[in-house]
């Protein structure tokens, strides 16, 4: 059994100071570096999107950060500004150790979000994740970073749907936690049999 850590967008952006802030986002970083040494592959997640992306308010007229509009491909909630390529907001935590395996670049289209490090917003649209992890014979998963309510949520509950046991280390997650965000992850993620540790 091969086991990969996937570690999801700890990003200088969602942690304090940064333009889509988690509380606390920065506490987890030195747990997740000190987690690195018991896998057999780690894989970083990066959110990546170009300026003036379809998931910032600022790219609606007449819309606000955290507003929920129709898209093509289904309900999308607006954000500010966040993780534009190359900029520091994007970078990951500068103490976040990055001598992982594999680093995945996730929202970089700009007609569509990308949530989870498996499928774009559309459900369908693949990031090559689960080739990639088979091809390696990983069949057992663990995740954290941020943030738990979006990109862990999703991640998780698509990874355990496609078949891989995961787990999700809740202790080493941080949330954006609006509108009831964080109980409803939880809830998804068990009900997909995601065991949270
Ligand atoms: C995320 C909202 C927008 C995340 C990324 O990493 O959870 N959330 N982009
Ligand atoms: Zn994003």
């Amino acid at each position: 059994m091969t086991h990969a850590l996937i570690v999801i967008d700890v990003q200088n952006d969602f942690c304090p100071g940064g333009a889509l802030a988690t509380a606390g986002g920065d506490e987890i970083v030195a747990p997740i570096n000190a987690m690195m040494d018991e896998f057999d592959a780690v894989i970083l997640t990066q959110d990546w999107h170009p300026a003036g992306h379809s998931s910032f308010a600022s790219a609606h007229k007449g819309k606000n950060p955290f507003d929920l509009i129709d898209m093509p491909y289904g309900p999308q909630v607006l954000w500010p500004d966040h993780c534009i390529q190359g900029t520091q907001g994007a970078a990951f935590h500068p103490d976040l150790r990055t001598d992982g395996d594999l680093i995945l670049r996730k929202g970089f289209r700009s007609a569509i979000d990308s949530y989870s490090a498996f499928f774009e917003n559309d459900h369908k649209t693949s990031t090559g994740l689960k080739g990639y992890l088979e091809n390696r014979g990983i069949t057992r998963l663990t995740m954290a970073g941020l943030a738990t309510d979006f990109c862990v949520h999703y991640s998780a509950v698509d990874a355990a749907r496609l078949g891989f046991d995961v787990t999700v280390r809740i202790d080493a997650c941080r949330a954006i936690d609006m509108d009831g965000s964080l109980v409803t992850a939880e809830h998804a993620m068990r009900g997909a049999g995601v065991t949270l540790a």
